[in-house]
């Protein structure tokens, strides 16, 4: 029998009698401690767990030692008592402190695994983060406004939700013209006096002119919105950039000079310029500006649809009917104005066939772009 199993016996059951007895007994149960002990440190699957599971078996309250407290030492004959109680007092101390060795070597590689764990390879790459681009878009943008910042132009920028007043009204739109229709424009229900989101940026050239007296050169970019049916080349929202240039002195030839320098500046300095006559509410003639084609350059290609040409713009010479609405004396001033859609000319500059693509944020595509 092992003699861990013995202890709920009494000395008297185990036949010990005297004091050799004792102290064999005793020593059996060093012995065997030890062996237990000397298993459990090679097996692999003891871990912090099974030694606290250890340490209970032999010095919790129901353990080893606290049985042989109870079974041999308390029923003890007086003569043995003493030598029991030394032998128990010093197995108990022999218990505890290898124990507590093993604990402390435990403890001690857990925390040299967790340095090793945290331990930083310097010699590794770091983790590189892209930064991002500029959108093509905005990239665009940007061009167009340096194009027109570099011959005097300042910037302005207005809000998206406008009333009918400054969107139609003030630019020559009367009530029933056909581009009021709600099949063009977004109306926002509810709103007291009716409220729209604007069809250009022009309501933004007609309250500068309301607040500033001529001269006015300025470029307004801006999202503006109209009720199309999404395809290839069509949203409900575009980007636009409108010019007005408004003085005492302003002529045709001025809008002219003004327009190609623009079209050489944004499509290379070989780029003819062609005007067409053409029809707004708001312009006095009226013209839509062409570009040789930059691909072909005039021989005629599939972009240009083999007409040599690309329509870029309207533009024309201020109507003077819209001076009226801004208290400029139409018989002292002239201007002229234009509104280019910026997302069709990003496309035509850089050969992309499909809107959409510009608004998904594609890396594959905007990274084409950095
Ligand atoms: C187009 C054509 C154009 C204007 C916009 C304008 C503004 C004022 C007075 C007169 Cl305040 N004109 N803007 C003039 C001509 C054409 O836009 O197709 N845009 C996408």
């Amino acid at each position: 029998m092992l003699i861990t199993k013995s202890v709920s016996q009494s000395l008297q059951q185990l036949g010990v009698e005297n004091p050799e007895g004792v102290v064999r007994l005793f020593a059996d149960c060093d012995a065997e401690f030890e062996s237990i002990l000397l298993r459990a440190a090679e097996d692999p699957k003891m871990g912090v767990e099974q030694w606290e599971l250890m340490r209970q078996v032999w010095l919790g309250r129901k353990g080893i030692l606290s049985h042989i407290g109870d079974n041999w030492l308390k029923p003890a004959p007086k003569d043995l008592k003493p030598i029991v109680g030394q032998e128990l007092n010093k197995l108990k101390a022999h218990v505890e402190a290898a124990l507590e060795e093993k604990r402390k070597e435990i403890e001690a590689t857990a925390e040299q695994a967790a340095a090793a764990r945290d331990q930083i390879d310097l010699s590794l790459p770091g983790v590189e983060r892209a930064i991002g681009t500029r959108h093509l878009i905005r990239q665009t943008f940007d061009e167009l406004l340096r194009i027109f910042l570099s011959i005097g132009f300042s910037v302005v920028e207005g809000p998206e939700i406008e009333t009918p007043y400054y969107n139609f009204e003030a630019l020559n739109i009367p009530e029933h013209h056909p581009a009021r229709d709600n099949m063009d424009t977004f109306y926002i229900e509810g709103a007291r006096g009716g409220h729209l989101l604007r069809t250009h940026t022009s309501p933004m050239q007609i309250r500068t002119m309301e607040k500033q007296p001529p001269p006015v050169r300025i470029v307004v970019p801006g999202k503006v919105y109209r009720r199309d049916n999404p395809d290839a080349t069509h949203g409900y929202m575009f980007h636009q950039i409108e010019g007005l240039a408004v003085d005492t002195d302003i002529t045709f030839c001025d809008f002219k000079g003004a327009v190609e320098y623009f079209v050489r500046e944004f499509f290379g300095p070989k780029t003819k310029t062609r005007l067409r006559p053409s029809y707004f509410p708001f312009t006095e003639p009226s013209a839509e500006v062409d570009a040789s084609c930059h691909v072909c350059a005039g021989s005629g290609c599939r972009v240009c649809k083999f007409s040599g040409w690309i329509e870029l713009f309207g533009a024309g010479m201020v109507d003077p009917a819209v001076y009226g609405f801004v208290n400029y004396d139409p018989g002292k001033l002239s201007g002229f104005a234009f509104g280019m859609g910026v997302d069709r000319l990003a496309m035509m500059k850089y050969g992309i066939t499909e809107l959409p693509l510009l608004f998904q944020n594609d890396v594959r595509f905007l990274r084409q772009f950095p």
